[in-house]
């Protein structure tokens, strides 16, 4: 089988909240149509689908992914579909099934191809009770008590064997949660950082999902985007990690949040009722310690909370005036 053209990018879970955002963005720096966008079952919106390649796969079932890769001559995967913590405790079957099975096939694909680099995200979700949870480390206790973060240690121990033991190039980082202006996220436990400013915007009210005071790793999406991007960039012999990077860009709870937005919205009111996801996020770190990203390839996050919370309300601000909310 002849190695993929290094050019041609292959998008999984295009539709979703990051993948939306990376495909538009690699479109721009590398062509439209050197960047195929794929999702499952969810149809995509304009922007994506009139911008450049869209195809349908499912990760779950090999032969998909491959007549794909295949009829495009894919060279480097970013693979972004997966199941997020809040959905993988509600289904963890399907969790066990998307997370490991579909990025099993991913690796599989890429090292009978030999294809140049495969992205595969991990999360904060690789942390449990037992971690440190202030300023957590690169290398410490990984015990999550999630069927996502579970998937998420298994998945980063499975890409760093494939690099180890078959030469496969593959990058990854563990994102903290993800705010963003375009796609919702679909099923996270950081998800009411992004709820939140739709409901001040449309209602001036929000019920958050996660006590007042519960701190967590978070980052703005333009950030995530340029980190995602420029560890696939980055020079090989640079790194001593490859699938694990801890990556940070700042820690707020709700209330903090909250206050922040009342700068913008005075009016706007927050109740808190905690649910199953509380369990979920005091699992997880308050702070972490991203400085192997920053030795290896020069990370350095742009967005605080501050100016996150003026661009995501100047944005969403903008849609809702256009009727676009
Ligand atoms: C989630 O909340 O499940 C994700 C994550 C932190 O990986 N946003």
């Amino acid at each position: 089988m002849s190695k993929g053209d290094m050019n041609k990018i292959l998008v999984t879970g295009a539709c979703g909240q990051i993948g939306s955002e990376l495909t538009m963005a690699l479109r721009q720096k590398y062509g439209n149509e050197n960047v195929v966008a794929t999702g499952h079952k969810t149809k995509p919106g304009p922007t994506l689908r009139d911008s450049g390649p869209f195809e349908f796969i499912d990760v779950t079932r090999r032969e998909t992914v491959e007549e794909v890769v295949d009829r495009y001559n894919i060279g480097t995967i970013y693979h972004m579909a997966a199941i997020l913590s809040a959905v993988g405790e509600q289904n963890p079957h399907l969790a066990w099934d998307v997370n490991i099975n579909g990025l099993y096939n991913i690796l599989e694909i890429a090292r009978e191809r030999e294809l140049t680099r495969v992205f595969c995200p991990s999360s904060i979700a690789v942390f449990g009770p037992e971690t440190p949870r202030d300023n957590t480390p690169q290398e410490t206790v990984l015990r999550p008590t999630t069927m996502y973060g579970i998937t998420k240690v298994a998945g980063e121990l499975l890409c760093d064997y494939y690099f180890r033991r078959f030469g496969l190039d593959v990058r990854g980082v563990r994102y903290p949660g993800i705010i963003s202006s375009e796609t919702l996220p679909g099923g996270g436990t950081t998800d009411y950082a992004v709820e939140i400013f739709y409901e001040a915007i449309k209602h001036k009210r929000y019920t958050c999902f996660l006590r007042e005071d519960t701190v967590l790793p978070m980052m703005y999406m333009p950030d995530c985007i340029r980190a995602t991007i420029m560890l696939m960039e980055a020079d090989l012999s640079r790194l001593k990690h490859h699938a694990d990077f801890n990556l940070a860009a700042m820690s707020f709870c709700p209330a903090e949040l909250v206050a922040e937005i009342k700068k913008h919205i005075p009016e706007f009111v927050c109740e808190y009722k905690p649910d199953f996801r509380q369990e979920i996020a005091d699992s997880w770190p308050r702070t972490i310690d991203d400085s192997a990203a920053r030795e290896e390839w020069g990370w350095e996050p742009q967005y605080d909370l501050a100016a996150m919370t003026a661009d995501m309300l100047e944005k969403l601000g903008r849609k809702y005036a256009e009727g676009r909310l």
